[in-house]
C-alpha cells in the first residue's frame, strides 16, 4: 500500500485538514494529472512553490498559518508532514503525485523524511506574506484560544 498509513482516516480526525486524490490520465506514454482551482483544487490558485534538493535528515516548516489554505503534493520521491491542529499530532506520508493533502489555517505543520529526489509542490490560496506566519509554537497554541 503506498502511504505510511491510510491517509482518509488521518484526515478525517483533524479540522482543516483533507485528503485529495486526483484522477490520472494515464495511456502508454506515461501518466498527466491535472489541477484546476475550483475543481481538484478547493481554492483561487494565487501561489505555486516547490522545495527540491533538501538535504538527508533536513526538517522544514514548523509553523502554522493565520488564514492561508494550501495543498501540498508530492510530485516526485516521498516525504512525511507531521499535522498538529494543538489537540492531536498524526504524521502523514506522501509517496505519490496523485495524492494532494490540504492544509486549512490553524494546523502547525513540519515536513521530514525527504526522500532523495523529493519534489515538494504547493499551491497556496494568497501571495506569500511573511505576517501571515505563527513560527512561535507557544503563539500558535494561543492563537487557538482566541
Ligand atoms: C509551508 C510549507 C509547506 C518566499 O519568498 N516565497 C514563498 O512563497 C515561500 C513559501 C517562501 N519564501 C521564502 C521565505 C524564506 O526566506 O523562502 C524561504 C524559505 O521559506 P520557509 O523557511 O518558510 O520554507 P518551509 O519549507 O519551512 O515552509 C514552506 C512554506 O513557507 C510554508 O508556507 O506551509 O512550506
Amino acid at each position: 500500500m503506498r502511504g505510511a498509513v491510510n491517509l482518509d482516516n488521518v484526515v478525517n480526525n483533524m479540522k482543516n485538514i483533507d485528503f485529495l486524490r486526483f484522477d490520472v490520465m494515464g495511456d502508454d506514454r506515461g501518466a498527466l494529472v491535472a489541477l484546476e482551482q475550483f475543481r481538484q483544487i478547493p481554492f483561487d490558485i494565487k501561489r505555486v512553490y516547490y522545495i527540491f534538493d533538501t538535504r538527508h535528515g533536513v526538517d522544514r516548516g514548523k509553523h502554522a498559518h493565520r488564514n492561508l489554505e494550501q495543498v501540498l503534493i508530492c510530485v516526485n520521491g516521498s516525504c512525511t508532514i507531521v499535522l498538529d491542529d494543538g489537540s492531536s499530532v498524526k504524521e502523514v506520508k506522501l509517496d505519490y503525485p496523485d495524492q494532494g493533502l490540504y492544509i486549512g489555517k490553524n494546523i502547525w505543520r513540519e515536513m521530514k523524511n525527504f526522500s532523495q529526489g523529493c519534489v515538494l509542490m504547493v499551491l497556496a490560496n494568497q501571495y506569500y506574506d511573511e505576517h501571515e506566519y505563527i513560527r512561535s509554537y507557544d503563539e500558535f497554541k494561543q492563537s487557538l484560544k482566541s
